[in-house]
């Protein structure tokens, strides 16, 4: 999965691609590198990062999504947790949202999401980008996130969304210290027994920063190491910034562990 963040202060590519034009040269240039999906963002969700509108959010992704829908074959995500901002994507192609609340925000989603027939991935995230990292103290943590995955995917699954439409996803860097996010790294595996899709977004984020000192344009190869590790552990979808470098990094890596 590319991402393409339409904003203005994403963590690691904020403001390179809010021109549409931009932005679709992006979205192509991911496609001819192997990208399965493309995921489209018009909030940054960076930790203390403050929510936008509807209205705004919107008016970031539609004119990119609207381009997107007549050059794209791949399919297109929407990375929104707003009812308003997912109807109107799924308005313009895209089949899959991609919810960082897990549809813990607003009970309308879900229903938005079955009514379109379409997928949603739902991750686990405490509190609000905003506040996430103020609490990071967990009982148990692996019994917590599953719990509440476990939570979220009832919610689609009691909306109508249909059952192999579901992805889960940790939330790496999500309300999470470095420590508990290498801990949820080294175990993937047990999130299969939610039985459904596992999606892991460690492209780029500063706990990988942080084991090998570097600022965020410079932690591909710790990001590649890092998705090297998840796909060993049963990862079956990464979010990732550089598409063909791991595109070729899951090439061999999915040879060498199945
Ligand atoms: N991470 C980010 C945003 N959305 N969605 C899922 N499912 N999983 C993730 O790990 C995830 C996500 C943060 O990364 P990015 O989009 O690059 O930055 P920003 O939120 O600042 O736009």
């Amino acid at each position: 999965m590319g991402v393409l963040n339409v904003t203005p202060d994403s963590f690691s590519d904020g403001g390179l691609y809010d021109d549409p034009g931009a932005a679709e040269a992006r979205a192509l240039q991911m496609e001819a590198e192997g990208a399965d999906i493309l995921d489209v963002g018009g909030e940054s969700s960076r930790p203390g990062s403050k929510p936008v509108s509807a209205q705004i959010e919107k008016k970031r992704i539609l004119p990119v999504l609207k381009r997107l829908a007549r050059r794209i074959k791949i399919p297109l995500s929407v990375d929104t947790y707003k009812p308003e901002v997912a109807r109107a994507a799924l308005d313009e192609g895209a089949v899959l949202v991609n919810d960082i609340f897990g549809l813990r925000k607003d009970p309308a989603l879900a229903k938005v999401i079955a009514r379109y027939r379409a997928g949603v991935v739902v991750m686990h995230m405490r509190g609000t980008p905003a506040t996430m990292q103020r609490d990071t103290h967990y009982r148990d943590l692996f019994r917590e996130i599953i719990a509440k995955l476990r939570r979220s995917v009832r919610e689609a699954l009691d909306a109508g969304v249909d059952a192999s439409r579901i992805i889960v996803d940790p939330g790496f860097g999500f309300g999470k210290t470095a420590e508990q996010n290498l801990r949820i790294l080294a175990r993937l595996d047990r999130f299969a027994v939610l039985k459904r899709p596992v999606l892991a977004g460690l492209s780029r984020k500063s706990f990988i920063g942080q084991i090998i000192g570097s600022p965020v344009s410079e932690r591909l190869y710790g990001s590649l190491a890092a998705g090297a590790v998840a796909i060993a552990h049963g990862a079956h979808i990464l979010r990732v910034h550089d598409v063909l470098a791991h595109r070729q990094m899951a090439a061999v890596a999915d040879r060498g562990f199945f």
